[in-house]
């Protein structure tokens, strides 16, 4: 028995987090429930509110569309239950919108991203007036036909996608990011690449290990690269793995090295990435619903922290605000929650 009840730790922690915040405009962070009562109590979760910012900034964050298709031309090899099926499909991508609608991002990475033509639709469509650009480059998940695409209404310099390899354990095979898209802006005043990556799936399956390593050693040599040549790193996304520092709602523990070895970056500490994922309360930190035993049940142990945002110094110094955003239904609307960051101008 822990000497602390949850619901006071949990509060500790909250007044713990937010005594503890540093920096020169004193952030502010804030969870869409107020702390005080557990937010998942008898049936594990319910469905909370859309945030409501507290501070001015830039706001950019990630959200897995789940299968965010068309339901024409072929769609993939996956099973989904919208699959060739344009009716459906589009009211699959209404459901995406509407809570997209409710962030208020100024840029929004979006994995499982079918093509450039979804998210044409979604902008034109269905946020209309919102002022979004969509951006894609055309991957190489020829299985899923995945990609992760890009909304901003950031002016975006440049974007483009990472197509080195890196060597798989100790093996002579290399692997790579099918699902990946880098984009150069101006983010909050400070020159940035932003990485979005959709990494391998299932945390932890240890024959995947050694291919989703590979896939961050890829990754941290590409922003190793970039922040030497003086720019600010946001990575974000679905990393399909778990932080090896801050423990999520379920306490999950990865069984590789792939968020440490991104946060590393460069040779330098003074390079380093930070996850944004210790910035709220452990009972909020979950993004993604992984419903263990089939049964259409949210049940402990199956809401993880699996999509993350990290940022380098320049950029975590201005933080301001994190939401892990839990305004939907997992199983009907998308199984992954959106994370949404503040960053001062
Ligand atoms: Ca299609
Ligand atoms: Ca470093
Ligand atoms: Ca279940």
């Amino acid at each position: 028995m822990p000497l602390v009840p949850p619901r006071l730790r949990s509060l500790a922690l909250g007044l713990l987090l937010v005594a503890g915040c540093t920096g020169p405009l004193q952030p502010v962070f804030h969870a869409e429930a107020p702390v005080g009562p557990e937010p998942h109590p008898a049936s594990y979760f319910t469905v909370g509110t859309p945030p409501v910012y507290t501070t001015e900034g830039v706001r950019i964050g990630t959200f897995n569309g789940e299968f965010l298709f068309d339901g024409r031309d072929g769609d993939g090899g996956a099973t989904f239950a919208w699959k060739d099926d344009s009716a459906a499909a589009r009211a699959h991508m209404e459901d995406v919108a509407a809570v997209i609608r409710t962030l208020d991002a100024d840029l929004l990475l979006i994995p499982e991203t079918e093509n450039l033509g979804v998210l044409e639709t979604m902008t034109a469509e269905m946020l209309a007036g919102l002022g979004y650009t969509p951006y894609l480059v055309n991957g190489q998940d020829s299985f899923t036909g995945q990609d992760v695409g890009l909304l901003s209404r950031l002016p975006i310099e440049e974007v483009g996608r990472i197509n080195e390899r890196a060597p798989v354990g100790l093996s002579n095979q290399t692997y790579g990011v099918s699902k990946n898209l880098w984009a150069r802006l101006t983010l909050a005043g400070v020159p940035t690449t932003l990485v979005g990556v959709h990494f391998l799936a299932r945390p932890d399956d240890t024959e995947r290990k050694d291919r989703r390593e590979a896939q961050a050693e890829v990754i941290r040599r590409f922003i190793a690269q970039e922040a030497a040549a003086g720019r600010a790193i946001v990575v974000l996304g679905d990393l399909n793995d778990f932080d090896d520092v801050t423990l999520d709602a379920r306490a999950s523990r990865p069984i590789t090295d792939v968020l440490a070895r991104i946060k590393r970056a460069g040779p330098s500490p003074d390079d380093d990435l930070t996850n944004v994922l210790g910035e709220v309360p452990q009972a909020r930190r979950f993004t993604a619903l992984y419903d263990r035993n089939r049964n259409d049940e949210i049940e402990e142990g199956e809401l993880s922290a699996i999509d993350h945002v990290l940022l380098s110094p320049a950029l975590y110094t201005r933080l301001r605000e994190v939401h892990f955003v839990h305004a939907h239904d997992p199983r009907v609307v998308s199984d992954h929650f959106p994370i949404i960051v503040t960053l001062a101008e």
